[in-house]
Protein backbone atom coordinates (compact mmCIF):
# COMPACT_ATOMS: atom_id res chain seq x y z
CA UNK A 1 0.00 0.00 0.00
CA UNK A 2 1.99 2.60 -1.25
CA UNK A 3 0.29 5.60 -1.21
CA UNK A 4 3.39 7.88 -2.99
CA UNK A 5 2.46 6.16 -6.27
CA UNK A 6 -0.02 7.41 -9.07
CA UNK A 7 -2.21 4.76 -9.95
CA UNK A 8 -4.37 4.59 -13.13
CA UNK A 9 -7.31 2.17 -14.52
CA UNK A 10 -9.74 1.82 -16.94
CA UNK A 11 -13.32 2.55 -14.48
CA UNK A 12 -15.91 1.74 -17.40
CA UNK A 13 -16.64 -2.32 -17.73
CA UNK A 14 -14.69 -4.32 -20.03
CA UNK A 15 -15.80 -4.18 -23.86
CA UNK A 16 -16.72 -1.44 -26.54
CA UNK A 17 -19.08 1.36 -25.47
CA UNK A 18 -20.48 4.63 -25.43
CA UNK A 19 -18.16 6.49 -23.36
CA UNK A 20 -15.23 4.90 -21.59
CA UNK A 21 -13.15 6.56 -18.07
CA UNK A 22 -9.69 6.04 -17.35
CA UNK A 23 -9.26 7.65 -13.87
CA UNK A 24 -5.99 8.49 -11.79
CA UNK A 25 -5.20 8.90 -8.32
CA UNK A 26 -2.42 10.53 -6.65
CA UNK A 27 0.18 12.99 -6.64
CA UNK A 28 1.12 13.21 -10.05
CA UNK A 29 -1.76 12.75 -11.30
CA UNK A 30 -2.70 16.10 -12.92
CA UNK A 31 1.05 16.37 -14.77
CA UNK A 32 0.59 13.34 -15.69
CA UNK A 33 -2.49 13.71 -17.43
CA UNK A 34 -1.20 17.11 -18.65
CA UNK A 35 1.10 15.87 -20.49
CA UNK A 36 -0.95 13.79 -22.85
CA UNK A 37 -3.60 16.52 -22.65
CA UNK A 38 -4.11 19.18 -25.40
CA UNK A 39 -6.55 21.59 -24.81
CA UNK A 40 -7.70 25.07 -25.37
CA UNK A 41 -7.19 26.81 -22.10
CA UNK A 42 -4.72 25.36 -19.29
CA UNK A 43 -5.86 22.09 -17.37
CA UNK A 44 -4.32 23.62 -13.99
CA UNK A 45 -6.29 26.43 -14.47
CA UNK A 46 -9.86 25.41 -15.29
CA UNK A 47 -12.73 24.92 -12.32
CA UNK A 48 -12.10 22.04 -10.52
CA UNK A 49 -14.71 19.07 -10.97
CA UNK A 50 -15.45 20.76 -14.32
CA UNK A 51 -14.67 18.76 -17.82
CA UNK A 52 -12.23 20.35 -19.76
CA UNK A 53 -12.68 19.33 -23.47
CA UNK A 54 -9.49 18.55 -25.60
CA UNK A 55 -7.54 16.27 -26.94
CA UNK A 56 -4.99 13.33 -26.54
CA UNK A 57 -1.89 13.93 -27.14
CA UNK A 58 0.75 10.79 -28.24
CA UNK A 59 4.21 11.88 -27.27
CA UNK A 60 5.30 8.64 -29.07
CA UNK A 61 3.95 9.49 -31.92
CA UNK A 62 3.78 13.16 -32.08
CA UNK A 63 -0.41 13.21 -32.76
CA UNK A 64 -3.38 13.76 -31.60
CA UNK A 65 -5.27 10.41 -31.46
CA UNK A 66 -8.41 11.20 -29.27
CA UNK A 67 -10.96 13.64 -28.30
CA UNK A 68 -11.56 13.59 -24.50
CA UNK A 69 -12.79 15.27 -21.50
CA UNK A 70 -10.34 15.81 -18.72
CA UNK A 71 -11.91 16.36 -15.00
CA UNK A 72 -9.71 17.26 -12.48
CA UNK A 73 -10.81 16.33 -9.08
CA UNK A 74 -8.25 18.11 -6.44
CA UNK A 75 -7.49 16.61 -2.80
CA UNK A 76 -9.24 16.76 -0.55
CA UNK A 77 -12.32 16.76 -2.60
CA UNK A 78 -12.29 13.83 -4.37
CA UNK A 79 -13.06 10.06 -3.95
CA UNK A 80 -9.86 9.41 -2.80
CA UNK A 81 -8.81 12.87 -0.96
CA UNK A 82 -5.72 12.86 -3.22
CA UNK A 83 -5.64 14.68 -6.65
CA UNK A 84 -7.95 12.24 -9.34
CA UNK A 85 -7.91 13.01 -12.90
CA UNK A 86 -10.93 11.43 -14.82
CA UNK A 87 -10.42 11.08 -18.49
CA UNK A 88 -13.98 10.16 -20.53
CA UNK A 89 -13.58 9.30 -24.07
CA UNK A 90 -15.14 6.98 -26.66
CA UNK A 91 -15.45 3.48 -24.84
CA UNK A 92 -12.98 2.14 -27.21
CA UNK A 93 -10.95 -0.86 -25.80
CA UNK A 94 -7.94 -0.05 -27.63
CA UNK A 95 -7.60 3.42 -26.66
CA UNK A 96 -8.82 3.22 -23.37
CA UNK A 97 -5.60 0.36 -23.02
CA UNK A 98 -3.28 3.15 -25.07
CA UNK A 99 -4.35 5.83 -22.71
CA UNK A 100 -3.50 3.55 -19.79
CA UNK A 101 -0.33 2.30 -21.09
CA UNK A 102 0.33 5.86 -21.84
CA UNK A 103 -0.20 7.44 -18.62
CA UNK A 104 2.06 4.20 -17.45
CA UNK A 105 4.61 5.76 -19.05
CA UNK A 106 4.23 8.65 -17.59
CA UNK A 107 4.98 7.79 -14.40
CA UNK A 108 1.45 6.05 -13.15
CA UNK A 109 1.40 2.40 -12.45
CA UNK A 110 -1.80 -0.14 -12.83
CA UNK A 111 -4.24 -0.08 -9.76
CA UNK A 112 -5.31 -3.10 -8.46
CA UNK A 113 -8.85 -4.09 -7.59
CA UNK A 114 -10.49 -1.41 -5.53
CA UNK A 115 -7.35 0.55 -4.87
CA UNK A 116 -9.30 4.05 -5.38
CA UNK A 117 -11.55 2.82 -2.83
CA UNK A 118 -8.94 1.55 -0.69
CA UNK A 119 -7.27 4.80 -0.62
CA UNK A 120 -10.45 6.45 0.24
CA UNK A 121 -10.33 4.41 3.38
CA UNK A 122 -6.78 5.11 4.00
CA UNK A 123 -7.20 8.71 3.80
CA UNK A 124 -10.32 8.46 6.17
CA UNK A 125 -13.14 9.67 4.02
CA UNK A 126 -14.85 6.61 4.58
CA UNK A 127 -14.75 3.64 7.01
CA UNK A 128 -14.22 -0.27 5.62
CA UNK A 129 -18.12 -0.82 5.67
CA UNK A 130 -18.55 2.02 4.05
CA UNK A 131 -16.03 0.58 1.16
CA UNK A 132 -18.26 -2.84 1.51
CA UNK A 133 -21.42 -0.62 0.93
CA UNK A 134 -19.95 0.64 -1.85
CA UNK A 135 -19.05 -2.57 -3.61
CA UNK A 136 -21.97 -4.05 -2.45
CA UNK A 137 -23.87 -0.85 -4.45
CA UNK A 138 -22.27 -1.77 -8.15
CA UNK A 139 -23.31 -5.24 -7.82
CA UNK A 140 -26.71 -5.02 -6.60
CA UNK A 141 -28.95 -7.10 -7.79
CA UNK A 142 -32.07 -5.63 -6.89
CA UNK A 143 -33.15 -2.13 -6.17
CA UNK A 144 -34.10 -3.22 -2.14
CA UNK A 145 -30.02 -3.98 -1.92
CA UNK A 146 -28.74 -0.92 -4.18
CA UNK A 147 -31.02 1.06 -1.89
CA UNK A 148 -29.77 -0.43 1.22
CA UNK A 149 -25.86 -0.49 0.17
CA UNK A 150 -26.72 3.72 -1.10
CA UNK A 151 -27.63 4.08 2.67
CA UNK A 152 -24.88 2.33 4.13
CA UNK A 153 -22.64 4.41 1.85
CA UNK A 154 -24.06 6.92 3.75
CA UNK A 155 -22.89 5.91 6.80
CA UNK A 156 -25.80 4.63 8.04
CA UNK A 157 -24.78 1.02 9.42
CA UNK A 158 -21.36 2.43 11.00
CA UNK A 159 -23.71 4.71 13.17
CA UNK A 160 -25.08 1.97 14.53
CA UNK A 161 -21.92 -0.01 14.92
CA UNK A 162 -20.41 2.83 16.33
CA UNK A 163 -23.93 3.12 19.29
CA UNK A 164 -22.69 -0.36 20.03
CA UNK A 165 -19.33 0.27 20.36
CA UNK A 166 -19.98 2.90 22.46
CA UNK A 167 -22.33 0.94 24.90
CA UNK A 168 -19.94 -1.13 25.35
CA UNK A 169 -17.54 1.09 25.89
CA UNK A 170 -19.74 2.27 28.92
CA UNK A 171 -20.11 -0.81 30.54
CA UNK A 172 -16.42 -1.48 30.44
CA UNK A 173 -16.45 2.27 32.22
CA UNK A 174 -18.27 0.99 34.65
CA UNK A 175 -16.90 -2.24 35.18
CA UNK A 176 -13.35 -0.38 35.80
CA UNK A 177 -14.85 2.21 37.78
CA UNK A 178 -15.79 -0.50 40.25
CA UNK A 179 -12.31 -2.07 39.69
CA UNK A 180 -10.70 1.10 40.91
CA UNK A 181 -12.68 2.72 43.51
CA UNK A 182 -14.44 -0.69 45.31
CA UNK A 183 -16.38 2.39 47.03
CA UNK A 184 -19.97 1.22 47.74
CA UNK A 185 -21.58 4.29 46.57
CA UNK A 186 -19.83 3.86 42.66
CA UNK A 187 -20.33 0.16 43.09
CA UNK A 188 -22.72 -0.64 39.82
CA UNK A 189 -24.84 -3.81 40.43
CA UNK A 190 -24.45 -7.02 38.56
CA UNK A 191 -27.93 -6.70 37.55
CA UNK A 192 -27.39 -3.25 35.95
CA UNK A 193 -24.64 -4.75 34.14
CA UNK A 194 -25.88 -7.58 33.08
CA UNK A 195 -28.87 -5.75 31.25
CA UNK A 196 -26.65 -3.44 29.60
CA UNK A 197 -25.07 -6.65 28.12
CA UNK A 198 -28.24 -7.98 27.40
CA UNK A 199 -29.76 -5.10 25.66
CA UNK A 200 -26.30 -5.25 23.20
CA UNK A 201 -26.68 -8.75 22.85
CA UNK A 202 -29.92 -8.12 21.29
CA UNK A 203 -28.74 -5.58 19.13
CA UNK A 204 -26.30 -7.75 17.93
CA UNK A 205 -28.76 -10.95 17.61
CA UNK A 206 -30.89 -8.87 15.17
CA UNK A 207 -27.92 -7.70 13.35
CA UNK A 208 -26.60 -10.77 12.66
CA UNK A 209 -30.56 -12.07 11.56
CA UNK A 210 -31.05 -9.70 8.89
CA UNK A 211 -28.01 -11.19 6.92
CA UNK A 212 -30.87 -14.12 6.16
CA UNK A 213 -32.82 -11.11 4.23
CA UNK A 214 -29.08 -9.76 3.09
CA UNK A 215 -28.36 -12.62 1.64
CA UNK A 216 -31.61 -13.29 -0.66
CA UNK A 217 -31.61 -9.24 -1.40
CA UNK A 218 -28.17 -9.82 -2.41
CA UNK A 219 -27.89 -13.58 -4.12
CA UNK A 220 -31.93 -14.05 -4.81
CA UNK A 221 -33.58 -17.13 -3.82
CA UNK A 222 -33.50 -20.49 -4.49
CA UNK A 223 -36.94 -21.72 -5.58
CA UNK A 224 -37.71 -26.12 -6.17
CA UNK A 225 -40.48 -26.83 -8.34
CA UNK A 226 -42.13 -30.38 -7.03
CA UNK A 227 -44.67 -32.86 -7.70
CA UNK A 228 -45.48 -36.17 -9.17
CA UNK A 229 -44.27 -36.98 -12.44
CA UNK A 230 -46.38 -35.36 -15.27
CA UNK A 231 -48.10 -32.48 -13.20
CA UNK A 232 -46.37 -29.89 -15.61
CA UNK A 233 -42.92 -29.01 -13.67
CA UNK A 234 -41.40 -28.73 -16.63
CA UNK A 235 -44.29 -26.86 -18.32
CA UNK A 236 -44.42 -24.45 -15.54
CA UNK A 237 -40.58 -23.74 -15.30
CA UNK A 238 -40.51 -22.80 -19.13
CA UNK A 239 -43.41 -20.77 -18.47
CA UNK A 240 -41.83 -18.51 -15.97
CA UNK A 241 -38.60 -18.48 -17.20
CA UNK A 242 -40.16 -17.50 -20.02
CA UNK A 243 -37.44 -19.59 -22.26
CA UNK A 244 -38.19 -23.16 -23.54
CA UNK A 245 -35.82 -24.58 -20.94
CA UNK A 246 -36.85 -27.94 -19.89
CA UNK A 247 -37.72 -30.74 -21.96
CA UNK A 248 -42.14 -31.21 -21.81
CA UNK A 249 -43.50 -34.46 -23.12
CA UNK A 250 -46.21 -36.57 -22.57
CA UNK A 251 -44.14 -39.62 -20.75
CA UNK A 252 -43.64 -39.66 -17.28
CA UNK A 253 -39.69 -39.59 -16.00
CA UNK A 254 -38.96 -37.17 -18.45
CA UNK A 255 -36.77 -34.73 -15.77
CA UNK A 256 -33.94 -36.74 -14.48
CA UNK A 257 -31.65 -34.00 -13.77
CA UNK A 258 -32.11 -30.87 -12.16
CA UNK A 259 -31.79 -27.29 -14.02
CA UNK A 260 -31.74 -24.29 -12.55
CA UNK A 261 -32.32 -20.92 -14.42
CA UNK A 262 -32.63 -17.36 -13.19
CA UNK A 263 -35.59 -15.41 -13.50
CA UNK A 264 -36.54 -11.75 -12.02
CA UNK A 265 -40.02 -11.24 -10.48
CA UNK A 266 -40.74 -7.77 -9.36
CA UNK A 267 -37.59 -7.06 -7.91
CA UNK A 268 -36.18 -10.33 -6.52
CA UNK A 269 -33.55 -12.53 -8.20
CA UNK A 270 -35.25 -16.21 -8.41
CA UNK A 271 -33.18 -19.21 -8.89
CA UNK A 272 -35.88 -22.05 -10.24
CA UNK A 273 -35.31 -25.47 -10.20
CA UNK A 274 -37.10 -27.73 -12.28
CA UNK A 275 -36.41 -31.65 -11.76
CA UNK A 276 -37.80 -35.38 -11.43
CA UNK A 277 -41.00 -36.10 -10.09
CA UNK A 278 -40.81 -37.92 -6.55
CA UNK A 279 -42.68 -40.55 -8.06
CA UNK A 280 -41.07 -44.52 -6.82
CA UNK A 281 -38.38 -45.09 -9.26
CA UNK A 282 -38.03 -48.47 -10.77
CA UNK A 283 -35.14 -47.42 -13.32
CA UNK A 284 -31.46 -46.94 -11.07
CA UNK A 285 -31.09 -43.60 -12.98
CA UNK A 286 -34.58 -42.26 -11.42
CA UNK A 287 -33.39 -43.81 -8.35
CA UNK A 288 -30.59 -41.08 -8.52
CA UNK A 289 -32.86 -38.35 -9.71
CA UNK A 290 -35.26 -38.65 -6.67
CA UNK A 291 -32.31 -38.67 -4.14
CA UNK A 292 -31.17 -35.38 -6.14
CA UNK A 293 -34.39 -34.03 -6.17
CA UNK A 294 -34.88 -34.87 -2.26
CA UNK A 295 -31.81 -32.84 -1.85
CA UNK A 296 -32.64 -29.62 -3.86
CA UNK A 297 -36.27 -29.39 -2.30
CA UNK A 298 -34.59 -29.77 1.02
CA UNK A 299 -31.95 -26.69 0.32
CA UNK A 300 -34.03 -24.24 -1.07
CA UNK A 301 -35.84 -21.62 0.05
CA UNK A 302 -39.02 -22.00 -1.07
CA UNK A 303 -40.99 -24.44 -2.85
CA UNK A 304 -44.38 -24.34 -5.31
CA UNK A 305 -45.57 -27.90 -5.06
CA UNK A 306 -47.47 -28.77 -8.31
CA UNK A 307 -50.96 -30.89 -8.44
CA UNK A 308 -52.64 -32.14 -11.80
CA UNK A 309 -56.45 -31.70 -10.81
CA UNK A 310 -57.55 -33.18 -14.20
CA UNK A 311 -56.07 -36.13 -12.08
CA UNK A 312 -57.85 -37.89 -8.41
CA UNK A 313 -55.43 -37.24 -5.80
CA UNK A 314 -52.88 -39.89 -4.79
CA UNK A 315 -51.18 -40.49 -1.59
CA UNK A 316 -48.27 -39.69 -3.20
CA UNK A 317 -49.74 -36.01 -3.99
CA UNK A 318 -50.93 -35.31 -0.17
CA UNK A 319 -47.34 -36.73 1.33
CA UNK A 320 -45.14 -33.83 -0.59
CA UNK A 321 -47.64 -31.50 0.64
CA UNK A 322 -47.11 -33.35 3.92
CA UNK A 323 -43.38 -33.33 4.03
CA UNK A 324 -42.81 -29.39 3.05
CA UNK A 325 -45.29 -28.53 5.83
CA UNK A 326 -42.03 -26.68 7.62
CA UNK A 327 -40.90 -24.50 4.75
CA UNK A 328 -42.33 -21.61 2.56
CA UNK A 329 -44.50 -23.33 0.10
CA UNK A 330 -46.86 -22.74 -2.46
CA UNK A 331 -49.47 -25.32 -3.43
CA UNK A 332 -50.26 -24.88 -7.71
CA UNK A 333 -53.00 -26.80 -8.80
CA UNK A 334 -52.35 -27.04 -12.23
CA UNK A 335 -54.02 -27.93 -15.70
CA UNK A 336 -57.47 -26.14 -14.57
CA UNK A 337 -57.44 -26.17 -18.45
CA UNK A 338 -59.02 -29.39 -18.22
CA UNK A 339 -62.05 -31.27 -16.65
CA UNK A 340 -61.27 -31.46 -12.76
CA UNK A 341 -61.15 -34.98 -11.56
CA UNK A 342 -59.16 -33.75 -7.97
CA UNK A 343 -60.89 -32.56 -5.04
CA UNK A 344 -59.12 -29.37 -5.08
CA UNK A 345 -61.86 -28.77 -1.40
CA UNK A 346 -60.91 -31.40 0.26
CA UNK A 347 -56.77 -30.64 0.18
CA UNK A 348 -57.31 -27.18 0.96
CA UNK A 349 -59.65 -28.32 4.23
CA UNK A 350 -56.52 -30.35 5.07
CA UNK A 351 -54.17 -27.87 5.04
CA UNK A 352 -55.99 -24.63 5.87
CA UNK A 353 -52.67 -22.11 6.48
CA UNK A 354 -51.13 -23.43 3.30
CA UNK A 355 -51.08 -20.54 0.72
CA UNK A 356 -52.33 -21.72 -3.27
CA UNK A 357 -53.38 -20.80 -6.90
CA UNK A 358 -55.16 -22.72 -9.43
CA UNK A 359 -53.47 -22.36 -12.95
CA UNK A 360 -52.62 -23.81 -16.42
CA UNK A 361 -49.11 -23.73 -17.20
CA UNK A 362 -49.64 -24.85 -20.87
CA UNK A 363 -51.96 -21.91 -21.54
CA UNK A 364 -50.61 -19.50 -19.47
CA UNK A 365 -53.44 -18.61 -16.97
CA UNK A 366 -53.01 -17.11 -13.65
CA UNK A 367 -49.46 -16.83 -14.05
CA UNK A 368 -49.37 -13.63 -12.87
CA UNK A 369 -51.30 -14.91 -9.82
CA UNK A 370 -48.70 -17.20 -8.85
CA UNK A 371 -46.01 -14.55 -9.78
CA UNK A 372 -47.56 -12.23 -7.04
CA UNK A 373 -47.97 -15.15 -4.29
CA UNK A 374 -44.19 -15.81 -5.01
CA UNK A 375 -43.42 -12.28 -4.33
CA UNK A 376 -45.48 -12.54 -1.22
CA UNK A 377 -44.48 -15.53 0.37
CA UNK A 378 -40.96 -15.83 -0.45
CA UNK A 379 -40.08 -11.86 -0.67
CA UNK A 380 -38.94 -10.69 2.66
CA UNK A 381 -40.75 -7.35 3.45
CA UNK A 382 -39.07 -4.39 5.11
CA UNK A 383 -39.33 -1.54 6.83
CA UNK A 384 -38.11 1.55 5.59
CA UNK A 385 -35.44 1.93 8.28
CA UNK A 386 -34.70 -1.68 8.63
CA UNK A 387 -30.86 -2.29 8.63
CA UNK A 388 -29.56 -5.26 6.74
CA UNK A 389 -26.43 -6.82 6.80
CA UNK A 390 -25.42 -7.73 3.44
CA UNK A 391 -21.74 -8.88 3.66
CA UNK A 392 -20.63 -11.94 4.91
CA UNK A 393 -17.34 -10.41 6.35
CA UNK A 394 -19.91 -8.24 8.62
CA UNK A 395 -21.99 -11.10 9.55
CA UNK A 396 -19.09 -13.44 11.08
CA UNK A 397 -17.42 -10.27 13.20
CA UNK A 398 -20.56 -9.46 14.73
CA UNK A 399 -21.10 -13.37 15.76
CA UNK A 400 -17.79 -13.21 17.38
CA UNK A 401 -19.06 -10.12 18.95
CA UNK A 402 -22.08 -11.93 20.36
CA UNK A 403 -19.89 -14.54 21.58
CA UNK A 404 -17.85 -12.42 23.66
CA UNK A 405 -21.03 -10.68 24.89
CA UNK A 406 -22.48 -13.64 26.05
CA UNK A 407 -19.08 -15.22 27.84
CA UNK A 408 -19.43 -11.50 29.60
CA UNK A 409 -22.73 -12.29 30.68
CA UNK A 410 -21.77 -15.92 31.98
CA UNK A 411 -18.65 -14.64 33.55
CA UNK A 412 -21.09 -11.89 35.36
CA UNK A 413 -23.41 -14.83 36.53
CA UNK A 414 -20.86 -17.34 37.89
CA UNK A 415 -19.51 -14.48 40.08
CA UNK A 416 -15.85 -13.86 38.75
CA UNK A 417 -13.60 -11.22 39.36
CA UNK A 418 -14.39 -8.18 37.34
CA UNK A 419 -10.83 -7.98 35.87
CA UNK A 420 -12.03 -11.08 34.06
CA UNK A 421 -15.02 -9.49 32.93
CA UNK A 422 -13.18 -6.09 31.88
CA UNK A 423 -10.91 -8.07 29.50
CA UNK A 424 -13.79 -10.13 27.81
CA UNK A 425 -15.12 -6.54 27.23
CA UNK A 426 -12.53 -5.01 25.99
CA UNK A 427 -11.78 -7.83 23.78
CA UNK A 428 -15.19 -6.92 22.21
CA UNK A 429 -14.30 -3.64 21.50
CA UNK A 430 -11.29 -4.67 19.93
CA UNK A 431 -13.45 -7.20 17.31
CA UNK A 432 -15.36 -4.44 16.83
CA UNK A 433 -12.56 -2.41 15.55
CA UNK A 434 -11.67 -5.08 12.90
CA UNK A 435 -15.89 -4.04 11.42
CA UNK A 436 -15.40 -0.37 11.14
CA UNK A 437 -11.72 -0.93 10.02
CA UNK A 438 -9.92 1.43 13.00
CA UNK A 439 -7.58 -1.75 13.54
CA UNK A 440 -6.02 -2.28 10.21
CA UNK A 441 -4.91 -5.82 9.25
CA UNK A 442 -3.20 -6.09 5.89
CA UNK A 443 -4.19 -9.47 4.91
CA UNK A 444 -7.93 -8.72 6.08
CA UNK A 445 -7.89 -5.56 3.61
CA UNK A 446 -6.56 -7.15 1.07
CA UNK A 447 -9.10 -10.05 1.51
CA UNK A 448 -11.37 -7.45 1.69
CA UNK A 449 -10.71 -5.01 -1.79
CA UNK A 450 -9.58 -8.13 -3.85
CA UNK A 451 -13.53 -8.36 -4.50
CA UNK A 452 -13.72 -5.11 -6.14
CA UNK A 453 -13.29 -4.14 -9.62
CA UNK A 454 -10.38 -2.50 -11.18
CA UNK A 455 -10.93 1.08 -11.54
CA UNK A 456 -13.23 1.51 -8.48
N1 LIG B 1 -53.75 -29.50 -20.58
C1 LIG B 1 -52.64 -29.19 -19.94
N2 LIG B 1 -51.56 -29.96 -20.07
C2 LIG B 1 -50.43 -29.63 -19.38
C3 LIG B 1 -50.38 -28.49 -18.55
N3 LIG B 1 -49.13 -28.42 -18.03
C4 LIG B 1 -48.43 -29.48 -18.51
N4 LIG B 1 -49.22 -30.22 -19.35
C5 LIG B 1 -48.86 -31.43 -20.10
O1 LIG B 1 -48.55 -32.45 -19.18
C6 LIG B 1 -47.50 -33.28 -19.69
C7 LIG B 1 -46.37 -33.38 -18.71
O2 LIG B 1 -45.78 -32.10 -18.59
P1 LIG B 1 -44.33 -31.87 -18.01
O3 LIG B 1 -44.13 -30.39 -17.90
O4 LIG B 1 -43.32 -32.64 -18.77
O5 LIG B 1 -44.51 -32.52 -16.56
P2 LIG B 1 -43.39 -32.90 -15.48
O6 LIG B 1 -43.16 -34.34 -15.61
O7 LIG B 1 -44.02 -32.58 -14.15
O8 LIG B 1 -42.19 -32.07 -15.75
C8 LIG B 1 -47.12 -32.69 -21.03
O9 LIG B 1 -47.79 -33.37 -22.07
C9 LIG B 1 -47.59 -31.23 -20.91
O10 LIG B 1 -47.91 -30.68 -22.17
C10 LIG B 1 -51.56 -27.68 -18.43
O11 LIG B 1 -51.60 -26.67 -17.74
N5 LIG B 1 -52.65 -28.09 -19.14
MG1 LIG C 1 -40.27 -32.62 -16.13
Amino acid sequence: MNLDETIVAISTPPGSGGLGIVRLTGEKALPIVQSIFRSKKKLSSFPKGRPVLGHLFHPEKQELFEEAYVTFFPGPHSYTREDVVEISGHGSPVILDEIVRLCIREGARCAHPGEFTLRAFINGRIDIIQAEAINDLIHASSMTQARISFRQLQGSLSQKINKVKDDIIHILTQVEACLEFPDESLHISKKTINNSLKKTEQVLKSFIESYEIGKILSQGLTLAITGRTNTGKSTLFNTLINKKRAIVTPYPGTTRDYIQEKVKIGDTLFFLTDMAGINSPDHPADKSAVRIAQKVARDADGILILLDVSQEETPEDLKSIEKYKNKKAILVFNKIDLPQRMNINKILKKNPAISYVKISALRKTNIDTLRKKMEELFVPHLKEQDEIILCLRQKHILEDILTTIKKCRQLLSEGYPEEFLAEEIRRSVSIIGQLTGEIRAEDILKDIFKRFCVGK
